[in-house]
C-alpha cells in the first residue's frame, strides 16, 4: 500500500452510505487524485508551517511530485508571467499554429516526493497547444511557443490585426479560431478554419474593450468544441480602449501582469478527451491552470513588490465556475467578468469566472507583508493561488504567486 493508499485508509470509512437510500458504493471506486503529499500522516499530526505547506512549497524547497514539469518531456504549461508588455500595432499579422503533442502531465504515482517519472506507466494526455508568431516587435521574442494556454493577445479596440492560422500538414485535426472579441459569424471561426496542411486568414478588427476568450472551434460541431478545448485549445485577448481616457490601461500601467486560465481535463485511457465521463459525471479527472496540474507552482506568478502591482488575468473554460482565491490576498480592484469598461469591484475575496468567461483582478502588493513569512522561504511573500472549492485545488488548481522586495 503506497503512501495515498494507506492516508484513503485512514481518512474515508469502508463505505460511503447514501442517506436517502440503502445504496453503498465502495470507497475503492473513489479515485482521489491527490497533488499534495501529505498522504503519509493522518492530517491531525500535522501542527505546523512548513510541514502542511510543504508540498505546496516544495519545488522552492525539495520538489513535489505534481508540480514540476517532466524532465525529459515538453512543458505544456505556459508561464504565467508572458503577457505582452503593450498592445499590437494597427495592422499588425499574427500567424497561429497548432502543435498536436503527447505529454505527461502527472506521474504514476501522484504521492511520491520527489516525483518517479516511470515512463509508459506516467499519466499523459493529448494536447493541442495553440503558438504563433509576428513581426511586431512588442512581441518580445521566446513568447508564443506552442503552450497552454495559447498566445496571450493585447490588442487595442478599433485597431486591425491580420489573423493566419496555419495547420500543419504533419498534424492530424482540422483546427479554427473563435475569437468572442470579435462581433460576426461565429466569432471569425467560420473563415477561419483549415485542415492540416492548409492555411486560412482572417482581418479582424476588436470593437469592444474587456478580456475575451478564444478557442479553437473544430468544424463547429458541439464535441469539436468540447474536444479541442479540453485538449488546450484556448487563450485569452484583452482589448484595450482606444481613447486616450482609457481607465483601465491607466490604472494598470505599471504593474506586473499574469496570465492564468483554469480547465477541465476529462481523459481516456489513451489520454484524449473522454466525452461519456464528461457528460455523465461533470468530474474531471484533473484541473489545471496553464494546462497542466499546479503548473504555478513550478511556474508561479513573480514579481517584486517595488514593481507594481500585480494584475492577473483569469480565465475559465471547463464544466464548472471556478471560484478564484489567492490565500493571504484580497483583491484590491476586480473588473469582474472581465468587463474592463465598468469600474471595479473592490476588496473581493474569491471572483467567480463563467465557462467562456474571464476577470481582472488586481493585487496592491504594498499590502503585502514580505519578509514576513513563516513558510521559510526569507524575504519573498509566498501566496498560494487556488480554486478554493476544495475538489478542484485537490485536483490540480494550484499555484504560487511570489513577491520579492
Ligand atoms: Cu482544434
Amino acid at each position: 500500500m503506497n503512501r495515498f493508499e494507506v492516508a484513503r485508509a485512514v481518512l474515508l470509512p469502508a463505505t460511503l452510505v447514501c442517506v436517502g437510500c440503502s445504496h453503498a458504493e465502495s470507497t475503492d471506486s473513489i479515485r482521489l487524485l491527490e497533488p499534495q503529499a501529505q498522504a503519509a500522516t493522518p492530517l491531525g499530526t500535522i501542527t505546523t508551517p512548513p510541514s502542511d505547506l510543504y508540498p505546496i512549497i516544495s519545488p522552492l524547497v525539495g520538489g513535489n511530485s505534481y508540480a514540476i514539469a517532466h524532465p525529459n518531456d515538453y512543458d505544456i504549461a505556459r508561464d504565467p508571467n508572458e503577457v505582452p508588455p503593450t498592445p499590437l500595432a494597427d495592422g499588425a499579422t499574427v500567424t497561429f499554429n497548432v502543435l498536436e503533442i503527447s505529454t505527461v502531465i502527472a506521474p504514476a504515482d501522484p504521492t511520491t516526493n520527489p516525483p518517479v517519472w516511470s515512463g509508459a506507466a506516467d499519466i499523459r494526455a493529448n494536447f493541442l497547444a495553440f503558438g504563433a508568431t509576428t513581426s511586431d516587435p512588442s512581441v518580445p521574442s521566446g513568447f508564443w511557443t506552442p503552450r497552454v494556454p495559447g498566445p496571450f493577445l493585447k490588442v487595442v479596440a478599433g485597431r486591425k490585426v491580420n489573423v493566419v492560422l496555419q495547420n500543419s500538414s504533419s498534424n492530424t485535426n482540422t483546427h479554427s479560431i473563435d475569437f468572442h472579441a470579435v462581433v460576426g459569424l461565429k466569432g471569425g471561426s467560420a473563415m477561419l478554419t483549415a485542415a492540416p496542411g492548409a492555411t486560412a486568414k482572417l482581418a479582424i478588427t476588436p470593437t469592444h474593450p474587456g478580456l475575451y476568450l478564444y478557442h479553437c472551434s473544430e468544424a463547429g460541431t458541439p464535441r469539436g468544441i468540447a474536444e479541442h478545448m479540453n485538449m488546450g485549445m484556448y487563450g485569452l485577448m484583452l482589448v484595450l480602449s482606444g481613447s486616450n481616457e482609457d481607465n483601465f490601461a491607466n490604472l494598470v500601467s505599471g504593474s506586473t501582469e499574469h496570465y492564468v486560465f483554469e480547465e477541465d481535463v476529462f481523459l481516456n485511457a489513451t489520454g484524449n478527451f473522454d466525452e461519456p465521463k464528461m457528460l455523465n459525471t461533470l468530474t474531471p479527472d484533473f484541473v489545471t491552470y496553464n494546462g497542466r496540474v499546479s503548473s504555478l507552482v513550478d511556474h508561479p506568478l513573480s514579481g517584486s513588490r517595488g514593481a507594481g502591482n500585480y494584475v492577473i488575468y483569469h480565465g475559465a473554460g471547463g464544466a464548472h465556475i471556478p471560484s478564484f482565491h489567492i490565500i493571504g490576498v484580497v483583491f484590491d480592484r476586480t473588473w469582474i467578468l472581465a468587463d474592463t469598461s465598468s469600474r471595479p469591484l473592490r476588496g473581493l475575496q474569491t471572483v467567480p469566472i463563467p465557462s467562456a468567461g474571464a476577470a481582472v483582478m488586481e493585487v496592491d502588493q504594498s499590502n503585502l507583508i514580505v519578509n514576513a513569512t513563516s513558510d521559510g522561504v526569507v524575504g519573498t511573500q509566498l501566496d498560494i493561488l487556488v480554486d478554493h472549492a476544495s475538489p478542484y485545488f485537490r485536483k490540480g488548481a494550484l499555484g504560487l504567486m511570489l513577491v520579492t522586495p
